[in-house]
């Protein structure tokens, strides 16, 4: 295999003073820069490449510490966009070193002659957007200038370290290296008292061999990690043999995962798997040595979930407990303060077991916190430590740093990127910057970038890029530029995306925290990498929705908007839906629909356990009817919720909301009723509302003998089930009891209108249709009857009704008229609070466990049926999700 050549033959800066002029100038000749090079040229660009190191490679010209290595297994962390040179080079092991991916770099650069537009040794001093000329204007170290259409920032995400923030630095009198900018001639350790401050992955992988060199090693550590095995070795045969059998199926399988690597998408979830399989399932992921499988394949709640997640934190310090000899020092190694995958967790080799070495010490910062850097050493506040070498392992100013630190970077109007940015990184897909125009990033804040393989997210990106540019070229555009209402909208979604996952509930370089001062966010985009690139490719389908292109002579194309306006979760859901390309239930016919959501429900999951699930019967209005009572598992007697399913009138049966109803129970800690109230077209109106009613006297009547609390009962419905609860509760107050003390309306049918805004925004696309909603009403009830308060009950009289919750749902064709029944509740004197979920459709609420943005949506109900039973609100600190308000 070629060594890397040094830039024998770079591209040089025009002589004389002249501007080059290029149509795109890139900075940074590592992974994604070399890509975009040769796609620019392939594309028919001039481009120039402007790079401040000596060499090409990025972030692994620069990290040549003892033990970096990459963490994503090498036949994943490849480029893939030529066959013949995937079969060009072999790599030796599963995680290649920093010199070995170095070689592949060169070996890349010189197979596709990439050097002669690469200008090494260059740093840019400044970048402007040139109004006029419509080009931005390059500054270099050099004094050379260049003027390109386009300017893309192939930075990487940790290229810039972090200052040491430490007092004394300079006193130091022994050698002081970083990792992040390890020198390239040798560095002797041997014989020396060396001193780690750090670890991350840069710490964690050199400190066992730099223990091995060391007279004495003494580690400093702020906040233990936590790290797996790596197992290093020949890649596993049983990967290698996948890609093997099919490599482009295999390629193309990560570019449409979760993380940039093909592993399937987990649907068990923790509390579906008993101990043995929870623990099978983490030997085999410890033994595995792979992050990415670790932190996909355990179980779905894992990233999602506290409680799922605390699982496997417990079993990987159970590992550390079982290395470390010492168990103080195994405790000081075992990480406390945030969930597993919510920092980058790090992939080692013998890294516990290097703290068993008799000349490695470990100095747990959080009790001794660093105080300076002296001539001689290191001082805590309570030791000194003579040392002749500081390693700093201190990681990066992540994402932002290694864009805004390069060089001031001016846009239209002379406004700054570091002033846009000053409270936090704003972008549109991670790509771009409103008010930058032709101004990209690769792997940019808001894109997958960190939490994904970067080779997958690079190539996705520079393909994305340059199909851009090669398309705007077709179409006589100059500029490209997004809109502030995409990128106020991508921040919306990010948020959204972040609020699904464990993330935000760590202080890490992800959320900007790890440097001082600097705005906090999760910056990389948590969706994942197959959802991204959807979303990418469905901004060009709907003609490059969110961008403004302009050419000459005042040419321009503007498709403003939003790319993403659904909960994330809910626009998993709606695609995977979509992608069935399901015929409309209503053409089903009335079984047909009842037999497919029977088996559409069985194919869910189960619902949490509960303390006691009894079938039983109960007298109807005129026939006997089924019920499902749910327990809690505390001791009784509990309050008693009637609930009515959905299905519009016409589906469903005591069974069929479960999940929701298991849910609640739990939350609330109540006995919900599920009442199987009968059916249209069998049984048309006002059958299933007088059985509602004639159930909930039943219940009420009942309550203690169902374990329940005597006295007042509370109603709960969903859609047609939300209509029964309402009328019910009307029916009571009209009836002389029972008595109802609250009700819980989920996006309740309320009216039989069909023109409110919703009914026409939604009609299709979210599930729930206006055709199917026309069908239902149509086998309930004629339209001589539709005004009747029983069917419509926001047309009856509202004073005097229990206190309500009315939840509605944005992507909703019932929306308005759960809102308009709040709203005429409220009117009434009823007391009402409304729950109004952003970004949700007809099913996000009940969809429990698929749906998970829906949780604190659920929360709220909860502590509504407890403030309607009278009962103090619960603790809810631990509730990790919040639900996004309209
Ligand atoms: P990281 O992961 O940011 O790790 C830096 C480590 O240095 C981490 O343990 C920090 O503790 C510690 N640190 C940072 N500043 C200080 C000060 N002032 N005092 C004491 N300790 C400090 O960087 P890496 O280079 O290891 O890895 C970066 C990424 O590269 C990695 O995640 C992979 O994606 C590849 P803290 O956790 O902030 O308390």
């Amino acid at each position: 295999m070629p060594d890397v050549m040094v830039a024998a033959s770079s591209s040089k800066a025009p002589s004389g003073g002249t501007t080059q002029q290029v149509d795109v100038a890139v900075v940074g000749a590592g992974f994604a820069g070399l890509y975009l090079l040769h796609r620019l040229r392939k594309a028919g660009f001039t481009a120039v490449v402007l790079e401040e190191a000596d060499d090409v490679g990025g972030t692994w010209y620069w990290n040549r510490y003892p033990g970096a290595r990459c963490d994503i297994q090498t036949i994943d962390y490849s480029y893939t966009f030529d066959p013949e040179l995937e079969s060009a080079w072999q790599w030796s092991e599963k995680y290649a070193t920093q010199p070995e991916i170095l070689r592949y770099l060169g070996f890349v650069a010189d197979r596709y002659d990439l050097r002669r537009d690469i200008r090494f040794g260059t740093k840019i001093t400044a970048a402007t957007w040139d109004e006029a000329a419509q080009r931005w204007r390059l500054t270099t170290s050099g004094g050379a200038t260049v003027s390109s259409r386009y300017y893309i920032m192939a930075t990487g995400c940790l290229s810039a370290p972090k200052p040491p923030e430490i007092d004394g630095v300079k006193d130091f009198a022994g050698e002081v290296y970083f990792t992040g900018r390890w020198p390239h001639r040798e560095v002797q350790l041997a014989g020396k008292r060396v001193a780690v401050i750090g670890t991350g992955s840069s710490g964690i992988q050199s400190i066992p061999l730099i223990a091995e060199q060391a007279a004495h090693l003494t580690v400093f550590q702020r906040t233990p990690n936590f790290a797996l095995p790596a197992h290093n070795g020949p890649a596993p045969a049983d990967r290698l043999g996948l890609l093997e059998a099919d490599r482009a199926g295999y390629r193309e399988q990560a570019r449409w995962s979760l993380a940039g690597v093909p592993w399937p998408q987990q649907t068990a979830v923790s509390w579906q798997l008993s101990d043995a399989e929870r623990r099978e399932r983490f030997e085999q992921a410890w033994a595995a040595g792979d992050l990415v499988y670790i932190l996909t394949q355990l179980w779905a709640d894992q990233a999602v979930d506290l409680d799922g997640n605390a699982i496997v934190a417990d079993l990987i310090r159970e590992k550390i407990r079982a290395t470390v000899e010492d168990p103080e020092t195994a405790d000081a190694l075992s990480p406390h303060d945030h969930p597993f995958g919510a920092k980058r967790p790090c992939l080692d080799t013998n890294y516990y077991a290097t703290f068993n070495r008799p000349n490695v010490t470990l100095v747990n910062l959080r009790q001794e916190p660093i105080k300076a850097i002296t001539a001689s050493g290191i001082k805590t506040d309570k030791r000194t430590f003579d040392v002749d070498v500081i390693v700093f392992a201190t990681g990066f100013d992540a994402m932002t740093g290694a864009i805004m630190a390069v060089h001031p970077i001016t846009g239209r109007g002379g406004k700054s990127l570091s002033e846009v940015w000053a409270n936090g990184p704003q972008t549109y897909l991670g790509l771009t910057v409103a008010g930058f125009p032709n101004l990209f990033m690769i792997t940019g804040p808001g894109s997958p970038s960190v939490l994904s393989n970067m080779a997958v997210s690079i190539e996705q990106h520079v393909d994305w890029v340059v199909d851009r540019l090669v398309a705007a070229k077709a179409s006589g555009f100059t500029t490209m530029e997004a809109t502030e209402t995409a990128q106020a909208g991508w921040a919306q979604h990010m948020a959204d995306c972040a609020t699904l996952t464990l993330h935000r509930l760590a202080n890490t370089w992800y959320t900007g925290a790890n440097v001082p001062g600097k705005a906090q966010g999760v910056m990389p985009y948590t969706g994942g990498v197959g959802p991204y690139r959807s979303i990418c490719n469905e901004v060009v389908s709907r003609g490059m929705l969110g961008f403004r292109l302009t050419g000459p002579d005042g040419a321009e194309q503007c498709n403003d908007g939003e790319v993403v306006r659904l909960q994330p979760d809910v626009r998993l859901v709606l695609n995977m839906l979509a992608e069935m390309q399901l015929p409309p239930l209503e053409s089903f016919g009335a079984q047909g629909a009842r037999n497919f959501l029977a088996e559409f429900n069985a194919a869910r999951p189960a619902g949490r356990p509960v303390g006691e699930v009894v079938d039983g019967t109960l007298p109807g209005a005129d026939a006997p009817l089924p019920y499902r009572l749910y327990r809690p598992a505390t001791p009784g007697p509990h309050p008693i919720v009637v609930y009515f399913h959905g299905g519009g009138w016409v589906l469903g049966d005591e069974q069929s909301d479960e999940p929701f109803c298991r849910d609640l129970c739990r939350r609330s800690g109540m006995i919900f009723v599920s009442v199987g109230y009968r059916h249209a077209p069998d049984h048309r109106f006002p059958t299933a509302v007088e059985d509602a009613y004639a159930a909930t006297r039943w219940i009420a009547a009942h309550a203690a003998e169902l374990g329940g609390t005597p006295g007042a009962v509370m109603v709960a419905g969903w859609s047609a089930g939300a209509n029964l609860a309402a009328v019910t509760c009307q029916l009571a107050r009209d009836r002389g009891g029972p008595p109802i003390s609250g009700q819980l309306l989920v996006c309740p049918v309320t009216d039989c209108t069909f023109d409110r805004p919703s009914y026409v925004d939604n009609a299709t696309g979210y599930f729930l249709t206006r055709s199917l909603m026309y069908w239902f009403w149509d086998l309930y009830c004629s339209p001589a009857d539709r005004t009747d308060p029983r069917v419509s009950p926001l047309r009856g009289k509202l004073e005097g009704l229990p206190p309500a919750l009315v939840a509605t749902c944005e992507f909703d064709p019932l929306r308005d008229e759960g809102v308009a029944y709040a709203e005429a509740l409220a009117a009434a004197g009823v007391p009402v609070e409304q729950l109004k979920a952003r970004g949700h459709f007809h099913s996000s609420l009940t969809m429990v466990d698929v749906v998970i943005t829906g949780v604190s949506g659920r929360v709220q109900m909860a502590e509504a049926l407890r403030r309607f039973a009278g009962l103090p609100g619960q603790d809810h600190q631990r509730a990790p999700h919040e639900i996004a308000a309209e």
